[in-house]
């Protein structure tokens, strides 16, 4: 009886598997299963091959078995007589299908990925590194000394099962990574989510997103940096953006400048966005400090690179017109399915 049940098997997986595919392979199907010289027909006649306690159970399998064959023949049967060939159909296949429900991208993602698309036209790929990461590549290796308050409780979110990992402040972690990995000379740019702990509120929030952009090779200048960064904003905020560069501090690049450009809401006049200086902060950056490339192996004698850094979210709340950055996380479908054009 191993045997016959084997084969039983083997047969409800060809028919499950076959393809109801048209009149003459159903007509063969039918001989081949239901016919009078047919597979089920030859089951029920090793009946009397079966033990008499084992009959019973023997003959269930067989009547389901009996039943699978003879459902597929019927539903097989009844799509060819309302398909599309038969007369009488009501089923017209020209008409158009039902139109798919399409999801919109998030607000965020458009604007990141503008960004992207103009950091990719000056010859920068995209990196991605974790957001679970180790004191090294978030802060000890990006020259970050040890009581730094940036390293705090109070700012950091500390992974309390695993001493010395930590959610990612910023995105340097990945481009420490590429440093200390890829070779020579590096041209990246490096988006993604990044943790801080700070109050939620509709100014702040403990998560967000930002955008890191890295080049290394010999001779790379302040001249070189100033000169992307012009560009991109320029691609970013028309032609005719007025920017300016003023000395900054951080501990991972000397020296170091912030970025602002002329405030879009009162065009320099002064209003409450921008505090009244007609100025908006929109980037850090600065030339990668040689005890970082240092720390990544890299000849600070021979390369030199620069570095920039921007938020996301506060000027993807100035694009759109949003007034809380809390709606970029709480998933609101009305809230999500206003963002539908390509940037
Ligand atoms: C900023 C400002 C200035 C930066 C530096 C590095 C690295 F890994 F190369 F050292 N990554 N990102 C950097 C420099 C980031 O954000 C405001």
């Amino acid at each position: 009886m191993e045997q016959l049940l084997q084969q039983i098997a083997a047969y409800k997986q060809e028919i499950e598997q076959t393809a109801q595919d048209g009149a003459e392979a159903l007509e063969a199907y039918r001989i081949k299963f239901l016919g009078t010289k047919g597979i089920v027909k030859g089951l029920f006649t090793e009946m009397k091959n079966v033990d008499a306690d084992k009959k019973k159970e023997f003959g269930q399998i067989l009547n389901e078995f009996k039943q699978l064959a003879e459902n597929k023949y019927d539903t097989w049967k009844q799509g060819l007589e309302s398909g599309s060939t038969a007369a009488g159909s009501t089923l017209d296949v020209t008409l158009p299908g039902e139109p798919l429900p399409l999801g919109t991208r998030h607000p965020i993602n458009l604007f990141l990925n503008h960004v992207i698309s103009i950091f990719q036209r000056l010859g920068f790929s995209v990196a991605e590194g974790p957001e679970i990461e180790d004191d090294w590549h978030n802060f000890t290796a990006l020259n970050l000394p040890e009581h730094h308050p940036a390293r705090d409780m109070q700012d950091t979110f500390y992974i309390q099962q695993k001493p010395d990992y930590l959610l990612r402040t910023h995105t340097s972690n990945t481009q420490i990574r590429a440093m200390e990995t890829n070779p020579l000379p590096i041209r990246i740019i490096c988006p993604g989510r990044v943790y801080r702990n700070e109050t939620v509120s509709a100014r702040s929030h403990c998560f967000f997103h930002q955008i890191e952009g890295l080049y290394i090779d010999e001779n790379v200048s302040f001249a070189d940096l100033k000169q992307t960064l012009y560009f991109f904003v320029q691609e970013m905020y028309g032609k005719d953006i007025k920017v300016r560069f003023r000395p900054s501090y951080f501990p991972f690049t000397e020296p170091s400048a912030e970025m602002d450009i002329q405030c879009q809401i009162c065009g320099g006049e002064g209003c409450a966005v921008c505090k009244r200086t007609g100025w908006l902060e929109i980037l850090g950056c600065g030339m990668v400090h040689p005890k970082v490339l240092e720390n990544c192996k890299i000849d600070s004698n021979k390369y030199t690179g620069f570095a920039f850094g921007m938020g996301i979210e506060r000027p993807a709340l100035l694009k759109y017109g949003i007034n809380d950055i809390r709606l970029f996380s709480e998933n609101d479908v009305r809230f999500l399915r206003q963002f539908t054009s390509a940037i």
